[in-house]
C-alpha cells in the first residue's frame, strides 16, 4: 500500500510514522500559547523531527470542543512563517492542518505536502481540487458537526459502521474529484463529535476499517475522552495516550498523531518489535 504525497512516498508495510503536533495558536488544546513566536514554533518543529516525527502536522486554528473561529487571514499570519522556514530545514513533510482550501492551497505553495483536514462535511469540492492540483497527500478525517458544535450530545446508531460509510463515500467523492487513492489517509477522528464511548468503540474496532487498503491515521494524544474515562488533567494524559497508540499499531494504524513524538515512537518502535515475533 503507498501513500504519496507531493515528492514523498511512503511504501507499506513499514514502520508506523508520527505525526508530530505543531499548534500555532493562541488558544490551542494542550500547548495553546506556547508557540506563536516563529521562531519559537520552528525551534518546536526541528526538535520534533530530532525526536523521530515523520510528519509535523501545523494548525493554525485551535479545533479543541467549543473553539471559535479564525480568520483566513489571521490563519495565514500564523502558519505560512512557520512553513516557509520550515521546508528547507527538515527533511519531512509537512502536513497542514486547516478546513480552508485557500490555506490549504498557500501552505501548499509555501511547501506543505500533506492536508489534514478536519472538517468532514465538505460540500464544495475546491478543497480536493487544491489537493489534486498540487498532488498533495490527504487526510480524510471523519468527525460530527463543528469543533463549536461536535460535542454537544453527538448520537449515533452504530458509530463502527457509520464511520466506515462515510469513508466509503468520500473515497468515491475524492476519486471523482480527481484525488487518486494513494494520496488519501483515512482518520476517524477521535473526539471529533464523538463521546468516550464513541471513541472506545473505534478505537477497538479499527481493524474493520484496514478493508479499505488506505493508511489509518489516529489521533488520541492528550485528548479529553482520556480525561474523562480516569480522571486524568491534560497533562497527566500520556500513559493513556502511548497504550491507544500501541492497541492502534497492532489494529493496523500506520499514522500516530501525537504531541509526544519521543514516548509515541519508542512505544511504537516496541510495540512493531514483539508483533513482529508473532507466529500465527
Ligand atoms: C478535540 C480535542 C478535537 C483535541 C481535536 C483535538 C486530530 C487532528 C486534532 C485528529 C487529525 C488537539 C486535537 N486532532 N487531525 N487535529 N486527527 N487528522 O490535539 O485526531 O487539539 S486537534
Amino acid at each position: 500500500m503507498i501513500f504519496r504525497a507531493r515528492q514523498f512516498e511512503f511504501v507499506f508495510p513499514r514502520p508506523a510514522l508520527v505525526m508530530g503536533v505543531l499548534n500555532v495558536t493562541p488558544d490551542s488544546f494542550s500547548d495553546g500559547g506556547k508557540f506563536q513566536d516563529v521562531n519559537a514554533a520552528v525551534a518546536q518543529a526541528l526538535e520534533l523531527a530530532a525526536q523521530g516525527a515523520a510528519i509535523l502536522d501545523i494548525g493554525g486554528e485551535s479545533t479543541r470542543p467549543g473553539a471559535g473561529p479564525v480568520t483566513e487571514a489571521e490563519e495565514l499570519r500564523r502558519v505560512l512563517p512557520v512553513i516557509e522556514q520550515l521546508a528547507d530545514r527538515v527533511q519531512v513533510p509537512l502536513s497542514i492542518d486547516t478546513t480552508k482550501p485557500a490555506v490549504a492551497r498557500a501552505a501548499l505553495a509555501a511547501g506543505a505536502s500533506i492536508i489534514n483536514d478536519v472538517a468532514a462535511h465538505r460540500e464544495e469540492g475546491w478543497m480536493w481540487e487544491v489537493v489534486a492540483e498540487f498532488k498533495a497527500g490527504y487526510v480524510c478525517m471523519h468527525a460530527r458537526g463543528t469543533p463549536r458544535t461536535m460535542q454537544e450530545n453527538p448520537v449515533y446508531l452504530d458509530v463502527v459502521r457509520e464511520v466506515g460509510e462515510f469513508f466509503q463515500e468520500r473515497l468515491e467523492r475524492l476519486n471523482a474529484s480527481g484525488v487518486s487513492a494513494n494520496r488519501i489517509v483515512l482518520d476517524i477522528g477521535v473526539g471529533f463529535g464523538k463521546t468516550a464511548e464513541h471513541n472506545l468503540q473505534l478505537l477497538a474496532n479499527l481493524r474493520s476499517f484496514t478493508t479499505m487498503a488506505r493508511p489509518l491515521l489516529i489521533g488520541v494524544s492528550r485528548k479529553s475522552f482520556i480525561g474523562k474515562l480516569l480522571g486524568a488533567d491534560l497533562n497527566e494524559r500520556l500513559p493513556a495516550s502511548l497504550a491507544c497508540a500501541c492497541l492502534a499499531i497492532e489494529s493496523g494504524a500506520q499514522i500516530i498523531r501525537a504531541h509526544d513524538v519521543a514516548e509515541t515512537v519508542q512505544a511504537v518502535r516496541m510495540t512493531e518489535a514483539v508483533l513482529a515475533r508473532n507466529r500465527k
